[in-house]
């Protein structure tokens, strides 16, 4: 039975191949022209069949028979343009690439940039103290987040990797939040339940951060199809790193947002450094940008310290994926100046120059404040107030989150499932009959009492 399925298989290919070779015969007896008898004209065309005027049919390509023997190498084009609109002393290098945001918004965006960088400082060396268990900071990345966000219509849905916090500062996360979720204390939305720096915000349509990388994003193209059968004319951006392209999830979520037609903006921060592999161990591509044509997708490189060119490049974006329903791929060039995490000294893998060179020659806030200085916006006089203003704002907020209490222990047991089922309930009195006999071995006075 089996072999007389595979015969009838074959048996089917075969009569498929000849209709397909009559088909072009036909097509080629018209070139043939109408006086000659058919066995001429196979003779002729066998003879004369040009290479440039038989078309491939095979459904999976568009293009077009070769005659040579060539194969493609990654050095046959320069590498993808990196699209700028300030130069490195904050002017506008082509004025029509100028976005003209008013003064406010500009303000804005500087604003959030520097309060994000300064609140980095302050957790970062509070966990230095063990003050909290774990930090990561997001300097030298400030114009991706600001410019970005900026871009986008607070509806749309937002899917971070865990370097995106001024995302959510600048959609209006309050520095109390932030601290909050550092501490996990018992104002902490997410309950105290995850690692600092993993935030999340339903109001604000961030959805919650988690370790494993690239999982986001094929669940962004999902939410992304979602939103699209909603007719909301609302779009996601998700946000990865360059390492996290290298995930196999990036895979499935690029050809699925391709193939579904989702009006998704992937946003890769490539800012050379999966912790300590540089990208020349990463890929030997042009970076993530090459990938996107492949995948079928729009494809802009940026430059991640350009707060304007990164605003530019999403707002464009946005309209391609909301209008187009189409998802596209932007590449910001960027640099982390800062450690990977606290985990990590970064001295053990790269020099000191490297890092000071971006810290002090090519820094986002640094060309946003040169642009804002060149429009008698901002001076020195105006920094120095606002950074002791920005730095206050943040030291009260981290005292008023150190002070809080934690979530009631039994918490842990909560949202495993919706309903908490018999065996969970069961766990859940062991551990507190455990605690309620050996109190002095637990920090009970740093938690909230248990409410049931
Ligand atoms: C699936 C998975 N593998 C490995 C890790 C460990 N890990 C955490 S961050 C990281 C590097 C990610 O680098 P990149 O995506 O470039 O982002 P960046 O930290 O540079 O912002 C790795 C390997 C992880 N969290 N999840």
């Amino acid at each position: 039975m089996a072999a007389m399925r595979c015969m009838l298989g074959v048996r089917g290919l075969l009569q498929h191949a000849f209709y397909r070779n009559s088909a072009s015969f036909a097509v080629r007896n018209v070139h043939a022209g109408p006086d000659k008898t058919p066995r001429q004209d196979r003779q002729m065309s066998s003879q004369t069949l040009d290479l440039e005027e038989d078309k491939p049919q095979f459904p999976g390509s568009r293009s077009e028979f070769t005659k040579k023997l060539e194969f493609i190498t990654p050095d046959v084009y320069n590498g993808i343009p990196v699209y700028r609109v300030l130069d490195r002393q904050g002017k506008i290098i082509e004025a029509d690439q100028d976005p003209k945001l008013s003064k406010e918004a500009v303000y804005d965006m500087y604003h959030k940039m520097t309060l994000l960088n300064t609140m980095d400082r302050i957790l970062y060396e509070s966990q230095r103290q063990g003050r909290i268990s774990f930090y990561m900071t997001n300097y030298g990345e400030e114009a991706t987040h600001m410019g970005s966000a900026a871009a986008l219509n607070p509806g749309d849905v937002v899917f971070g990797q865990y370097r995106e916090a001024g995302v959510l500062m600048y959609r209006g996360f309050t520095l109390d939040q932030f601290m909050n979720q550092c501490y996990g204390n018992n104002e902490d939305v997410g309950r105290g339940r995850q690692m600092p720096v993993h935030y999340g915000s339903k109001e604000l349509n961030f959805v919650t951060i988690s370790s494993p990388l690239g999982t986001q994003m094929p669940q962004a193209s999902g939410a992304a199809y979602a939103l699209k059968r909603s007719g909301k004319r609302l779009c996601v951006i998700c946000y990865f790193g360059d390492g996290a392209a290298s995930e196999g999830d990036a895979h499935a979520a690029f050809n699925f947002a391709a193939t579904l037609e989702c009006p998704i903006i992937f946003f890769c921060r490539n800012n050379g450094y999966a912790i300590s592999t540089p990208t020349s161990e990463q890929y030997r591509g042009d970076g993530i940008a090459a990938r996107g044509p492949s995948y079928g997708m729009a494809t802009l490189r940026v430059d991640g310290n350009d707060a304007f060119a990164v605003y530019n490049a999403v707002k464009a974006a946005r309209e391609l994926a909301v209008n187009e329903n189409r998802p596209v791929l932007i590449e910001a060039m960027t640099y982390r100046i800062g450690h990977h995490s606290t985990s990590d000294d970064s001295t053990a893998y790269r020099s000191v120059d490297e890092v000071n060179y971006w810290d002090k020659q090519d820094h986002p806030i640094g060309r946003l404040r040169h642009y804002m200085v060149s429009q008698g916006w901002w001076d020195m006089e105006k920094e120095k107030a606002w950074m002791k203003q920005a730095r206050n704002e943040v030291m009260q907020a981290f005292q008023r989150a150190e002070k809080k209490k934690k979530p009631p222990p039994s918490e842990l047991f909560c949202d495993t499932y919706k309903e908490m089922p018999p065996h969970l309930q069961q766990q859940r009195e062991q551990m507190r009959k455990h605690v309620a006999q050996y109190p002095d071995n637990y920090p009970l006075d740093n938690f909230e009492k248990d409410r049931d």
